[in-house]
């Protein structure tokens, strides 16, 4: 029988505006619970008022529903990055596990990007130990460019995996590492038809290089990892299936870059998408079998 709790640590890392603030953020603030209610019993994200996240749900408030900006994650010490306990009801889910306790670290994104350059590893060198504390990654993604895919994206993971692949090694607990490797901010018109099938719709096509050296070091069969889509904006009358497919986003036109401005367009729409799954499967192995969800 599945255990009833389940508590998982996450390292949640990836490129500098690849979402993973207003990921945390959207997920602990859930804006549409009421929405999947029918589906789903009334899913419920909870959090320690007193702790780190009480920020989070101001950052969902303030810059997301209202528009102002959001600063990056700073790279800080190493004993300082944040980290953010959270619970997750899933009434519905029953015969799989129903409750999750998670633990999210959230990476600065120029980590990543430390990982992805020779000349910058000895900078990527001191937070390397601390993303081995947990045994769960939320690699998070955003562009597609072949460039990102070639000279930014696949080199971390050839570092990552010379990382994994030694210590394995000497540390028999890191065999049981798993890489859920999410594509964010899926409500862009040229990838929303995709969200369903990401390996094969997205990953494959779009990041071809890194998707091609991620299957070979982690096939399918050990279920080490596994490629998502979310969207923590979502798009307009999502609830209606693809009736109106605009994504909820608003970028402002005030000439700063849209990898830094965007916010939603209808707060009052706001239906993210995908935000538990990959955690659902960091925590369990298993799928969920909405990806609504
Ligand atoms: N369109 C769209 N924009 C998003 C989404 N999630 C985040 N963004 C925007 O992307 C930008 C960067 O988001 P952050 O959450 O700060 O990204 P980050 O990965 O934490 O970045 P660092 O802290 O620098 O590593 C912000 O302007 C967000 O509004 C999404 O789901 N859709
Ligand atoms: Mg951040």
């Amino acid at each position: 029988m599945a255990p009833h709790i389940k508590t998982t640590a996450i390292t949640l890392l990836g490129p500098r505006a690849s979402g993973k603030t207003t990921y945390l953020s959207t997920l602990f603030y859930f804006p549409h619970k009421k929405d999947i209610k029918d589906k789903f019993g009334l899913v419920d994200v909870s959090y320690n008022k007193a702790s780190s996240t009480e920020k989070l749900t101001h950052l969902a408030e303030d810059i997301l529903k209202k528009g102002a900006k959001l600063a990056g994650t700073k790279k800080g010490d190493v004993i300082d990055l944040p980290y953010y306990p959270l619970r997750i009801e899933l009434p519905k889910v029953r015969e799989l596990c129903p409750t999750l306790e998670i633990i999210f670290k959230d990476f600065a994104g120029e980590i990543f990007e430390d990982l992805s350059f020779e000349h910058r590893w000895t900078q990527a060198q001191v937070y390397i130990n601390e993303l081995f504390t947990n045994l769960s990654w939320m690699i998070m993604l955003t562009d597609w460019q072949a460039s990102h895919d070639k000279l930014l994206y696949k080199p971390a993971f050839e570092k990552l995996y010379r990382e994994i692949s030694e210590r394995e090694q000497v540390n028999k607990e890191i065999k049981k590492l798993r890489l859920a490797v999410v594509l964010s901010k899926c409500e862009r018109g040229e990838i929303w038809p995709c969200r369903l099938e990401p390996e094969e719709d997205l990953f494959k096509v779009r990041l071809p290089e890194t998707y091609d050296f991620l299957r070979s070091k982690f096939p399918p069969h050990t279920n080490k990892l596994k490629f998502f889509a979310c969207s923590s904006f979502g798009v307009l009358n999502a609830q209606h299936n693809d009736f109106d497919p605009r994504p909820n986003r608003y970028i402002s036109d005030d000439g700063s870059s849209a990898d830094s401005t965007a916010f939603l367009r209808d707060p009052e729409k706001w239906q993210p998408f995908g935000l538990i799954s990959p955690i659902y499967w960091l925590a369990t192995g298993k799928v969920l079998n909405d990806p609504r969800l």
